[in-house]
């Protein structure tokens, strides 16, 4: 068995050494322009040419959960599209998502800006029944932030495109519950794939169903966000503030308005990194059920993008 690795934007040879551990039978090698014939792909944002050199491939493993670039991309009519599912990212997401949340619902930033003056003031107590919180994507990430948030006691809205039950969470499916689902919140946070349906979801119509004084927090992808929407419901007090990991453009380009905006917090799309060992582990683990000719978890629909 032969595998080619393609990690635009990372280094490939931690991976390779990893995955040979894991998967010591196989012959596995950084792609290059000419390589041989592989039998599956481990990527991140390949070329259009790594995929059109690779005809046979069975399997292209992608190393996020996030595969709205490669479907961008021609790929080979029969290999399955497999993106990650959780692999150490849920963990991560739900704690960055529970510190955004709770850093606007007991006004953190009102206190270290009090402290750079000296100040030694309260903030009044804020209800949390009055901080619903509106997760957009129940998948394998919407679902761990929604059971971190419910240990501090938010009261939680779930919405997906299928009905998805989640014990404690409120839930709403598809378009004709998005407006119920967005005026019952007011933290909204963004956890769904990028696809023709999602992008630019969050926009002045939508975001303006948002109870009022309402929160943003978008640690999905860029493209949801209608970005000159948000700065103006920002401006006229609508929204209070946002947190953004993901962007339309990134990195986010200096001259960026965001990154001076009073109330938007900007991190660098971290909120959830893929982790090496998890990852090869979970990998590893898929192609030899393959091999087996066994089902596997984590395969793209493509028609559904995500
Ligand atoms: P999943 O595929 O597990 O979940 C996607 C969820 O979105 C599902 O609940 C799905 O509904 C819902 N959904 C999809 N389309 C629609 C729609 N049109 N209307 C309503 N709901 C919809 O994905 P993950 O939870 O693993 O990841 C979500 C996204 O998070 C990734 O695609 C990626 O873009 C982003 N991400 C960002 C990271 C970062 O560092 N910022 C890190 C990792 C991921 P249903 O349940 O009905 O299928
Ligand atoms: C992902 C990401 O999709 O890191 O996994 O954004």
């Amino acid at each position: 068995m032969r595998i080619t690795v393609c990690l635009i934007d990372n280094r490939p040879e931690p991976w390779i050494r990893e995955l040979r551990k894991a998967l010591p039978d196989a012959q596995i090698d950084a792609w290059a322009p000419g390589a041989p014939q592989a039998d599956h792909a481990v990527v991140w944002t390949p070329p259009q040419q790594m995929l059109d050199e690779q005809p046979r491939l069975q399997g292209i493993f992608n190393i996020g959960a996030g595969v709205d670039a490669l479907l961008k991309l021609r790929l080979p009519r029969e290999a399955k599209l497999v993106r990650i599912d959780d692999g150490g990212m849920a963990v991560q997401m739900a704690e960055f998502v529970c510190h955004a949340l709770i850093r606007h619902f007991r006004e953190l930033d009102c206190y270290a800006e009090a402290a750079r003056e000296g100040e030694w003031t309260y903030r009044r107590p804020r209800e949390r029944a009055d901080f619903a919180v509106g997760i957009m994507g129940m998948g394998v990430l919407g679902q761990r932030v929604a059971k971190a948030v419910q240990q501090f006691e938010f009261p939680v809205n779930g919405w997906s495109r299928t009905s998805r039950p989640v014990a404690g969470v409120r839930g709403f499916s598809g378009n004709e519950q998005l407006g119920e689902f967005l005026a019952a919140s007011r933290v909204l946070v963004c956890l769904l794939p990028l696809t023709p349906d999602t992008r630019g979801i969050l926009n002045k119509n939508t975001l303006a169903q948002l109870q009022s004084g309402a929160y943003l927090i978008n640690v999905a992808r860029g493209g949801h966000l209608v970005e000159e929407d948000l700065i103006a419901l920002l401006d006229a007090g609508q929204l209070s503030g946002a947190t953004l990991d993901v962007f339309q453009t990134e990195p986010l380009p200096p001259e960026h308005p965001f990154w001076r905006h009073p109330r938007i917090t900007v991190t660098p799309h971290g909120s959830a990194r893929t982790l090496r060992d998890e990852t090869v582990a979970q990998i590893a683990h898929k192609i030899r059920a393959m091999q087996r000719g066994e089902p596997i978890a984590g395969v793209v629909d493509a028609a559904r993008g995500y």
